[in-house]
């Protein structure tokens, strides 16, 4: 057992109409069936599997202005607020297995409506931050954030099936790390609500290790609150994560990937976690797909106090010859 007790409560989300690629919905059962329980519970967490959620089939869902399916991206994220606010009222740091990352708008809801007020982490290659009236592309997965930031309220206007989504996060509670493909509608949005972002470019500069340091010296610089790691597998570069909807060249490494959750781990601050956007359809052999669900673990592990340097038991006693 390391360090402190830790309890997953799993949380299945299979659902991809936040995007247009099918796939994206069976990432929960893939990762899964890769063993993520057993490996968690083999490294002394506690494990509550609360199954995969099943969404309502909307029907007429056509398109709000440029956003698509709006309602049963509305809807599937009420669904998945409610399940997250159990888990964390059960106890549990909540893991939420998507899906793609439009999901995010439900788990930050639910986290923020069972704990109050949060610190969110954002690990991806995008910002997801466009308004429903600047995406380039309609696809609410690329505006996530928009929906919960305090900041933006007036500039999102209210979708079918999103009026009960309270906007729950402040700018200066935001880090991005890993971004390099923002347009420039969200890059405006950023520099307009001077949101902390450290892109691929400043990992490169200053280290992972660094930039986790600022980031959490900049996240308690007031008050330390529970952190909301919303994990986009895209942030890894894609020679490693290769099965994803939307890979952008020149990523994080696979070891800068899991440094940043041994990093947000040893905080203790933890308490909910999004791995997003594994797209087991968007491998090209089974060795791509493999890699990307592996690492999806592996970068859970690290969020439940994996570290690569080993353990012993504190009551180890060397074998006398
Ligand atoms: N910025 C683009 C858009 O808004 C693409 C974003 C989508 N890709 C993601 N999100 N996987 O992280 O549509
Ligand atoms: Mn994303
Ligand atoms: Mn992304």
């Amino acid at each position: 057992l390391h360090q402190q007790v830790r309890s997953a409560g799993i949380i299945g989300a299979p659902f991809s109409k936040g995007q247009p690629r099918a796939g994206v919905e069976t990432g929960p059962d893939q990762i899964r069936a890769a063993g993520l329980l057993h490996r968690l519970q083999e490294q002394g967490c506690a494990v509550k599997d609360y199954g995969n959620l099943v969404f309502e089939d909307v029907v007429g869902d056509h398109p709000v202005g440029r956003v698509k399916r709006a309602r049963a991206v509305g809807s599937a994220n009420q669904r998945l607020s409610e399940a997250v606010q159990a888990a964390k009222k059960d106890g549990h740091t909540s893991v939420m297995l998507g899906g793609d990352h439009s999901l995010a708008i439900g788990s930050i809801h639910g986290h923020s409506a069972a704990v109050g007020e949060l610190s969110v982490v954002w690990v991806d290659a995008h910002a997801d931050i466009n308004t429903p009236l600047t995406t380039p592309t309609g696809n609410i997965h690329g505006q996530s954030m928009s929906y919960v930031l305090h900041e933006l309220r007036s500039k999102v206007p209210v979708l079918p099936n999103f009026s009960w989504i309270k906007p729950c996060v402040s700018a200066k509670d935001l880090v991005y790390i890993g971004l390099r493909e923002v347009d420039p509608g969200e890059h405006y949005i950023l520099k307009l609500l001077g949101v902390k972002v450290f892109s691929i470019s400043q990992v490169d500069q200053l280290g992972v290790g660094r930039v986790m340091e600022e980031t959490c010296d900049y996240l308690f610089a007031k008050v330390k609150k529970p952190i909301h790691l919303s994990y986009d597998i895209d942030a890894i570069d894609p020679s490693v994560t290769p099965a994803t909807g939307t890979p952008v060249v020149g990523g994080l490494t696979y070891r800068e990937g899991v440094y940043i959750t041994e990093y947000i781990c040893q905080t203790g601050l933890l308490s909910a976690v999004d791995m997003v956007e594994v797209n087991p359809l968007r491998g090209q052999t089974e060795q791509q797909v493999q890699s990307t669900v592996n690492t999806a673990i592996d970068l859970l592990l690290g969020c439940f106090g994996r570290v690569r340097e080993g353990y012993h038991p504190s009551d180890y006693h060397l074998p006398e010859p």
